[in-house]
């Protein structure tokens, strides 16, 4: 990390830290690659509640080994979040977290395009920037609703990549946006893990160039738009350790 990013993000924890309680969304297609043990740094595990975000693309059932996992890391809260959640249902949740002050002060946190900023907006119907890429929030907003302070923040914690595969899961869910070279592994690798080929997809999807040919090259692209944008869902890329 540069030595100007590290500054941002030492500012930005700073300010994130201020409040009572964390929600710190996963995309439930990959709760471990979404998730970073830098979050711990700035929210104990007990102040923080570990956000099970995008269910609606996964079968909810299979999150109970994730969230043993977290447990096992000391996280005692969870929430599952999907385009269908109620806000009223967000809104009891919340209420139920304990807290001594007045207003209740919440940093909703996590990696970019996870949708913090949605679940924001569903919340209390005011507007915040969304999109499928990462990036989209540029800095931390704090805005007041009912007896909450809720702060949106740009998801500039991108975890420690260990490794090609959460490079290229990562890649999947827009969570990074790396050059085309590293896009083209990944959707060999996701067209794998789903049991296809590129070749076998664009054809599918009608995706030929001249010479009548697969154009594996577009193909790429549109498996992981369609995969990060939940057309292609009931997948979880995660795997639980032996
Ligand atoms: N299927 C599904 N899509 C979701 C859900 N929540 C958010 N999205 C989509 O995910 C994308 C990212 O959402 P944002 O709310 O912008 O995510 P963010 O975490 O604020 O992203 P950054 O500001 O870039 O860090 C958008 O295209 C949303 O429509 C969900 O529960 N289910
Ligand atoms: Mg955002």
């Amino acid at each position: 990390m540069s030595f100007n990013k590290k500054k941002v993000v030492d500012k930005i924890s700073t300010e994130l830290r201020k409040a009572d309680w964390a929600l710190l969304l996963v995309d439930a297609r990959v709760p471990f690659s979404s998730f970073s043990k830098k979050f711990m740094r700035i929210f104990f595990p007990s102040k923080t509640v570990i956000v099970f975000s995008k269910v609606d693309l996964i079968s909810s059932s299979s999150l109970a080994p994730f969230k043993n996992f977290f447990s096992e890391l000391g996280f005692k809260k969870f929430f599952k979040l999907s385009l269908k959640t109620h806000s009223k249902v967000i809104l009891n949740f919340l209420n139920s977290l304990p807290s001594k002050s007045f207003f209740k002060k919440i940093s909703v946190i996590g990696v970019p395009n996870v949708g913090k900023s949605t679940l924001l907006s569903k919340l209390t119907n005011l507007s915040f920037e969304r999109g499928n890429s990462p990036g989209v929030t540029k800095a931390i907003r704090w805005i007041r609703f009912k007896k909450f302070i809720l702060a949106d923040s740009p998801g500039v914690l991108v975890p420690d990549i260990e490794s090609e595969e959460q490079l290229y899961k990562l890649t999947c869910c827009k969570i990074v946006n790396p050059s085309f070279e590293i896009k083209e592994k990944a959707a060999n690798w996701l067209a794998k893990f789903l049991g296809t080929t590129l070749e076998e997809y664009a054809l599918s999807k009608n995706l030929i160039k001249s010479g009548n040919t697969p154009d594996v090259n577009a193909a790429c692209l549109k498996i992981i738009e369609e995969f990060s944008s939940g057309k292609i869902k009931g997948v979880i890329l995660d795997r639980i350790p032996n």
